[in-house]
């Protein structure tokens, strides 16, 4: 089966953080692709990529950018698949650009955002199954599993450390 995911970003520098996306949707077993498109730097890739989703077969685009991370919001512009951004955390301004670049989409057109940074790339990755799993009971069956193990690993009493 081809892709499902795509999971874009606007440079090697945000692998670090979309690789957590990356990693969850692996862990689920949900197909996914990566691919670097930036707004800025290859705009013509970004228009294809955008313009091409639907008949790729992709269901979700995770997004993820920083600085003026113009990517998931030009992307959501360009196909009806649904987008789900991550700000991605930058030295100058904490990620707070990123996410004020991401987060504040004009009606019509929108962007799912996360939290800054690889939480919120993590979380896209379980937010993607989780529409996935919708119309797919055994991905659905794997998602529910997942928290049950994540909620059975927490502990009720803190320990010093
Ligand atoms: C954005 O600029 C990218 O998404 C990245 O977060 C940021 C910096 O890119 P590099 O200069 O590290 O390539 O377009």
């Amino acid at each position: 089966m081809g892709a499902r995911v795509g999971i874009i970003m606007g440079s090697q520098s945000d692998w670090p953080t979309m690789r957590e996306a990356a990693e969850i949707l692996g862990t689920l077993g949900v197909t996914h692709e990566r691919r670097i498109v930036s707004a800025h730097r290859t705009p013509d890739r970004l228009w294809d990529y955008g313009r091409g989703a639907v008949d790729a077969g992709l269901q979700v685009i995770i997004a993820g950018a920083g600085g003026a991370a113009h990517l998931p919001g030009m992307v959501a512009s360009k196909t009806r698949v649904p987008v789900i951004g991550v700000p991605v955390q930058t030295r100058a301004l904490g990620g707070l650009d990123s996410l004020y670049s991401i987060v504040q989409m004009p009606r019509g057109f929108p962007v799912g955002t996360m939290a800054i940074g690889a939480a919120g790339a993590f979380n896209a990755g379980l937010m993607a199954a989780g529409i996935l799993a919708l119309n797919d009971p055994e991905l659905a069956a794997r998602l529910e599993a997942w928290r049950s193990e994540l909620s059975a690993s927490i502990p009720q009493e803190p320990v010093d450390e």
